[in-house]
């Protein structure tokens, strides 16, 4: 299943509407995540580190907006810290029910909670890792700073957030050139002009980043007291926040 190409932008459209995580999506996921998002193989790497390393003993490790549960999967091959459990959430249900298959292909000690539902109404308790890999960018702005509070008072102290995001810049020119990198990189991943500007139509108001700035304010008025970049390539990011 994952290695079936990314075409659902290929054909003209006469109308594109609003980019969703359908049936369509999921089937491929792996293949377009890794065809658009510059970095993505490292930052998954990267979560597993932070899972072998911070999580806690009988805590909990959530993956919110988990599609077909990478992060889940990186996290559950390095966690080492007995008695803890992954909870893994999505509210798209065609990607939990991959993520199902993907999370029983493999074997692991540490138990996983797949849930399909909204992460705004999800329960976060005792967590001592919590993973947002390009999800945060999908929940409408008005409702962000109260989620990333919810979360933080969520976690145990000393707790660490990993919250990877596309970003834009606050100076346009700036904003407009590595645009037009992270382009580039699509184009040299075999993405079509016609693919590029459909889903980029598709995306408006769907997917609204934010600049770093706003995402370290954020942080810091959520309770966390640390917050540094951890991978960045061109317009996305990796953000590291301490509880
Ligand atoms: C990965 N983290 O491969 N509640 C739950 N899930 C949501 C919500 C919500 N309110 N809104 C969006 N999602 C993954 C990649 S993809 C990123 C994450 C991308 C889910 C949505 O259904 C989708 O599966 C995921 O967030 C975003 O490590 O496609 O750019």
């Amino acid at each position: 299943m994952s290695d079936i190409r990314d075409r659902i932008y290929a054909e003209p459209l006469t109308e594109v509407g609003g980019f969703s995580f359908d049936a369509r999506v999921a089937a491929v996921f792996p293949d377009m995540i890794c065809r658009s998002v510059p970095g993505y193989g490292a930052i998954l790497e990267s979560i597993g580190r932070v899972a072998a390393r911070h999580a806690q003993p009988g805590s909990r490790l959530y993956d919110l907006g988990c599609s077909l549960g990478a992060a889940t999967l990186a996290m559950r091959r390095n966690v080492s810290a007995p008695d803890c459990r992954i909870v893994a959430v999505d509210n798209a249900a065609p990607m939990i029910e991959r993520a199902r298959e993907h999370i029983e292909a493999f074997r692991g000690d540490t138990p996983v909670e797949l849930i399909c539902g909204d992460l705004l109404h999800t329960p976060i308790e005792d967590a001592s890792l919590v993973v947002m890999n390009f999800t945060l960018q999908f929940i409408p702005l008005p409702e962000r700073d109260a989620l990333m509070a919810r979360i933080r008072a969520g976690m145990r102290q000393g707790g660490v957030l990993v919250l990877a995001e596309k970003i834009r810049f606050e100076d346009p020119a700036l904003d407009a050139l590595v645009t037009e990198l992270h382009l580039d990189f699509k184009r040299a991943n075999g993405y079509s002009e016609l693919e590029i500007s459909q889903k980029r139509q598709a995306l408006e108001n769907v997917l609204i980043p934010e600049t770093l700035a706003t995402h370290r304010q954020r942080l810091h008025a959520a309770g966390f007291v640390s917050c540094e970049t951890l991978i960045q390539h061109y317009n996305f990011a990796c953000l590291l926040a301490v509880a």
